[in-house]
């Protein structure tokens, strides 16, 4: 049999069902389904029946009013967003704007296309058509030139140009002449996403090796748009608990118990704030799931108490594979109910990992995720709340799994060829679900290395086994920022890197850039130099300090980020193709890999070694976030870097809470918010959210929000009336007045005294000898005016002249 490319012919029939236009187009089926005013579903099949992917969509279609015409030529479906025109012969499908202007369209001669089994979708490539996205690819900011592959790969000690790593997220973003539109190819089977590559620019083009045809178009005004659309298609995260924003120090491996107590016992000491200390395989015995090695680990409860009374959560690693022994209780009961994957025969599947040779549970059977729900239990009765997930890809020793092999997805019965790419996935989800189960009313954490679409529901992703260089330092952070343009707002990196060693250059500067992560986790590979922060001597401790201690001082700006990723999907760590979109220099150098923290605290990753570093920085105004020195934006700047000045930069209009240093988040703070403002002519708003950072209560309204508006042309700042039934945990505000020329103040009505203060957002180093040449900086901030009020309830007016 030999294969040439079929593309799709003429439209042979077709008929409009409430807003769903399906027919037969050659002899495959169509069905064309709009899922609000900007997104459209678009399914073509080979098949008897549409190939139905259960897991990553959970938006139903809305009844929204459509208009559909028909002529000779073509269909048209119109929504107040979008237009898409289907082309009848042959069937090519384009979409358009309200204006009539083109996002995206089949390339004419080949549109959609089989090559036997295989799958493709052509599109015409616009000149200047830029892409973004892809979630955890390797690669540059723009995805243009370059091609993919979505198969979950364990990818130790990966590069620059290793694909496919170990998470999928089929999810592109297109910009054409300037315009955003997003494509999710929702088919779980092996996919490749080719932007440009090897044709000359004559198409773009995404195939799935099996199923049908399935995605989804949408239309956003901008970037931010397109993902705010996909995160309602594949969902939004879970509250987190709040320990979970802070730092966590992991190594494979902590062991035995009083090396535990040991380190939890050093970060106090040394007073370097930390949340969260892990346990890497060697907590188990011979590596078995829900068990504990009683030698290592004689008394585990008492352990995970007396770190709960330090103000620390433990977070324990689970490995999908269950060791195929007798005897033990977890695969005694796994068999009995039933719940591993097996060959077509009825056999169980058997490959040898961790702990020896092991059957894998069916995650995408809920018989298998309930029974691991149940499992859990060993754990949570031990007072754990956190998980992490590993060698879900799923990885075993040789990395080959019979493409044969069955899983049930969700009834579906289908082989490995399909369920693969969901496994990590619906372990986690099974995690979670399970943690939920036991832990009843409380928030519990979970932390995946594989995922797809929609993981995000149920856990954050760490981007796996990084190398320590710093090339892998500023992978890791494009590696996250992608992930947020991907839906998955919760990500990090193993911060000094997990293969080979950091130097301390290295893991200071990537424990700064870390601070601005969603996740913030220092952890290493076995048989390697001690890696935590006081491991690399004292400058590093310092250093170390210093920006744990502002992470923690950022703790109630980044929990409303957390909040707002929770309510629409906005990335956490956003890259600058997500609000700087058109601006051509942000996919070049270093801007590449630039962020903001939120709206507008930018970070410039800059190397270890580097003296002096070239960044760019976006239009606007920006204040060098420690010591306040006003730059001009829109402009590439040449300047001064050590490894403990990390480049940060407030936006003028920045709003920005922050609180005094704690040692944990369970730690109470001093109750006064210190509210930093940056003046600039513009109008920015910032929104505050707090609740008790443990429990779903905020669901039935327990917490506490207001909107934090600032006016620079009106001179005016407005803390809108709080919303929610929780009580602040702040009861003064200080109002810090960055770059304001006005003496005259009024907080609601009332002349405001206006008093200055030395402050520093970050700490001077010590000196050190012997020390590298370079100047040290006391990051003083002389001088800042300041006005002060209680933090009530009601609205807060503050305005000036
Ligand atoms: O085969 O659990 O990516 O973070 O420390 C290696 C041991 C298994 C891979 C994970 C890494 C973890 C390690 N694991």
């Amino acid at each position: 049999m030999n294969f040439r490319n079929e593309s799709l012919g003429a439209i042979t029939s077709f008929q409009v069902l409430n807003n769903t236009i399906e027919g037969e187009a050659g002899n495959r089926k169509f069905r064309l389904t709009p899922y609000n005013h900007n997104i459209v579903r678009v399914q073509v099949s080979k098949y008897e029946t549409f190939d139905e992917y259960p897991f990553s969509v959970v938006m139903q279609p809305e009844n929204i009013a459509t208009k559909i015409s028909d002529s000779s030529e073509e269909i048209l479906l119109t929504t107040e967003a979008c237009e898409m025109k289907v082309s009848k012969s042959p069937f090519r499908i384009s979409f358009y704007n309200r204006q009539g202007e083109l996002l995206n369209e089949d390339d004419p001669t080949f549109g959609i296309s089989w090559l036997g089994e295989e799958v493709t979708n052509y599109k015409s490539l616009a000149q200047d058509e830029i892409f973004l996205g892809m979630g955890e690819k390797s690669g540059g900011l723009n995805r243009r030139g370059s091609s993919y592959d979505n198969w979950n790969s364990d990818a130790f000690g990966f590069n620059n140009d290793t694909d496919p790593l170990y998470v999928s997220t089929p999810f592109f973003i297109g910009v054409r002449e300037g315009r955003p539109y997003g494509i999710f190819l929702d088919n779980t089977y092996k996919s490749h996403f080719n932007f440009g590559t090897s044709n000359n620019d004559r198409f773009s083009y995404f195939s799935a090796s099996g199923g049908d045809l399935n995605y989804y178009f949408i239309q956003g005004d901008t970037v931010n748009d397109v993902i705010q659309q996909y995160s309602k298609l594949t969902g939004t995260i879970q509250m987190p608990p709040k320990w979970s924003l802070g730092f966590q120090q992991c190594r494979y491996s902590y062991y035995p118990d009083h090396e535990v107590y040991n380190i939890a016992d050093t970060f106090r000491e040394k007073k370097i704030p930390a949340d969260v200390i892990y346990l890497d395989i060697h907590y188990m015995k011979d590596y078995m799931a829900f068990t504990f090695d009683n030698e290592r680990f004689p008394n585990p409860k008492a352990l995970i108490e007396k770190l709960i009374s330090q103000g620390f959560k433990v977070v324990v690693i689970l490995d999908p594979g269950i060791a195929t022994k007798k005897g033990y209780g977890t695969y005694d009961r796994g068999l009995e109910k039933d719940v591993f994957v097996k060959y077509p025969d009825g056999t169980a599947y058997e490959a040898s990992v961790w702990p020896g040779n092991s059957h894998f549970t069916d995650f995408t059977d809920k018989k298998g995720r309930d029974w691991w729900a149940d499992e859990l239990k060993f754990y949570t009765d031990l007072g754990l709340e956190g998980f992490w997930n590993d060698m879900n890809e799923p990885a075993c020793w040789g990395q080959d799994i019979p493409d044969m092999v069955e899983f049930d997805y969700d009834g579906q019965q289908v082989t490995h060829k399909k369920a693969r790419n969901v496994y990590g996935f619906q372990m986690v989800r099974a995690t979670y679900e399970g943690a939920r189960k036991q832990i009843g009313n409380k928030r519990p954490f979970t932390l995946t290395r594989s995922g797809f679409s929609g993981v995000q529901r149920y856990s954050a992703v760490w981007t796996g086994d990084n190398v320590a260089g710093d090339d892998h330092m500023l992978l890791g952070v494009r590696l996250v920022n992608s992930l947020g343009m991907a839906g998955v707002p919760v990500a990090g990196y193993d911060v000094g890197g997990f293969v080979e060693e950091s130097s301390p250059q290295l893991f200071s500067r990537w424990l700064a850039v870390a601070t601005f992560a969603p996740f913030f986790r220092v952890h290493s590979m076995v048989n390697v130099r001690d890696s935590e922060p006081w491991a690399y001597g004292e400058e590093v401790e310092e250093i170390s300090r210093n920006y744990i201690n502002l992470r923690y001082k950022l703790m109630p700006y980044l929990y409303s980020l957390f909040y707002r990723a929770y309510q629409n999907g906005t990335p956490i760590n956003k890259s600058l193709a997500v609000d700087y979109t058109n601006d051509p220099e942000i996919y070049h150098g270093n801007a590449q890999h630039e962020f903001t923290l939120g709206d507008w605290l930018l970070v410039c990753p800059t190397t270890s070694q580097q003296e002096y570093a070239k960044i760019y920085l976006p239009e606007g105004n920006w204040y060098r976030f420690f010591t306040d020195e006003k730059v001009i934006g829109a402009q590439h700047l040449v300047i001064e870097t050590s490894m403990e000045d990390l480049p940060v930069y407030a936006k003028e209009g920045a709003i920005i809470p922050l609180q005094n240093v704690v040692q944990n988040t369970q730690e109470v703070h001093d109750g006064e918010m210190k509210l930093h403002i940056y003046h600039g002519d513009v109008e920015t708003s910032q929104q505050y959210f707090e609740d008790d950072g443990e429990t779903f209560d905020f669901e039935q309204e327990a917490f506490y929000r207001r909107q934090m508006t600032f006016n620079g042309n009106e001179k005016r700042i407005v803390l809108s009336e709080k919303e929610g039934n929780f009580q602040s945990s702040f009861k003064r505000l200080k109002v810090y007045l960055h770059g304001f020329e006005s003496t005259e103040f009024q907080i609601n009505g009332q002349k405001a005294d206006l008093s200055t203060e030395d402050i520093r957002l970050i700490e001077p180093v010590t000196e050190f000898d012997p020390l590298p040449q370079r100047d040290k900086k006391n990051y003083l901030i002389s001088d800042i005016n300041f006005i002060e009020t209680d933090f009530i309830d009601s609205e807060i007016e503050i305005i000036w002249s």
